[in-house]
């Protein structure tokens, strides 16, 4: 088990290297095998339980410019969540990578992603933060046949991820559309049955917060976060305005980077 100093070490260390990656982003796939692996490993990181000891002494103890540390290793890790999903995207348009196989790691948190409340073909989902590779589209658009906006303030992500819909076919673009635009310019905003804030979405609790204003009372919200060892990738969880919004369930995932709040409103 590694103890305070060495935790921050490897802390230091992973902020460089995310940085030096998210910098080194050039619209080419040069740099995605070494991004891959990062990934990889401090994905493996932040699931370890091994960790968790060493972290909550160091946030005891605060060392000088640590919690700027924690802020900023999440930023950077969250800059390079997105551009993997950049890489993913490029190397499917390319010719490759097969798209088989590209739903299989987020199947899991879908499957579960709604608790009780369940989806259908019926249901209209928002994902706030759909990315490149906008897997969750993909999949409740072919597994469930649901109709799926995505939003991204990125504008390359959007347009990297029509493409991606577009490149799989098989009538998947009837369900699924991209959109570069904020929640409250949204018509589909006031329709959703269901929303979804990616866990890197850094401001997903005030939108969560104005969302209660634009949408439909019975709408669910499922909110991607990581708390703990885990917030050192995610967005962690925040107290809501219980006036709006009731957390109704909690779906803890240890093996996999993020956790699921469920909300309904108050
Ligand atoms: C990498 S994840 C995408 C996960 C997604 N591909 C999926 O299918 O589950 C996060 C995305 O959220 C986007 N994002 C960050 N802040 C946002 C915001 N305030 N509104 C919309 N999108 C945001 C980022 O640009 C990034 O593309």
């Amino acid at each position: 088990m590694r103890d305070g100093r060495e935790l921050l070490l490897a802390l230091t260390d992973y902020r460089q290297r995310f940085s030096a990656l998210a910098q080194g982003y050039d619209g080419s796939t040069r740099r995605a095998a070494e991004l891959e692996q990062l990934m990889g490993e401090f994905s493996a990181f932040v699931t370890d339980e091994h960790n968790q000891g060493p972290l909550t002494a160091l946030e005891r103890e605060g060392p000088a410019g640590f919690a700027d540390l924690v802020a900023d290793l999440r930023t950077q890790s969250a800059r390079c969540a997105a551009i993997m999903e950049k890489y993913r995207a490029l190397d499917l348009l390319d010719g490759r990578a097969r798209s088989a196989g590209y739903f299989a790691n987020v199947e899991s948190c879908i499957e579960q992603e709604f608790g009780a409340f369940e989806l259908t073909s019926a249901s209209k989902v928002l994902l706030v933060g759909s990315g490149s590779f906008p897997m969750t589209p993909l999949y409740l658009a072919e597994r469930i046949g649901a109709g799926v906006v995505g939003i991204d303030i990125d504008v390359e992500a959007v347009e990297l991820g029509r493409r991606v819909v577009q490149h799989l076919g098989g009538g998947l673009e009837q369900n699924i559309r991209l959109e570069h635009v904020p929640v409250e310019a949204l018509p589909f905003t006031g329709e959703a049955t269901h929303i979804i804030f990616s866990s890197t979405v850094e401001a997903k609790y005030d939108l969560l917060d104005l969302l209660h204003a634009l949408t439909r009372d019975e709408v669910v919200v499922a909110m991607r976060f990581g708390d703990r060892l885990k917030s050192l990738f995610n967005f962690p969880m925040r107290q809501v305005d219980q006036r709006k919004w009731r957390l109704v369930d909690t779906i803890r995932r240890p093996e996999q980077v993020f956790d699921i709040a469920l909300y309904v409103k108050a």
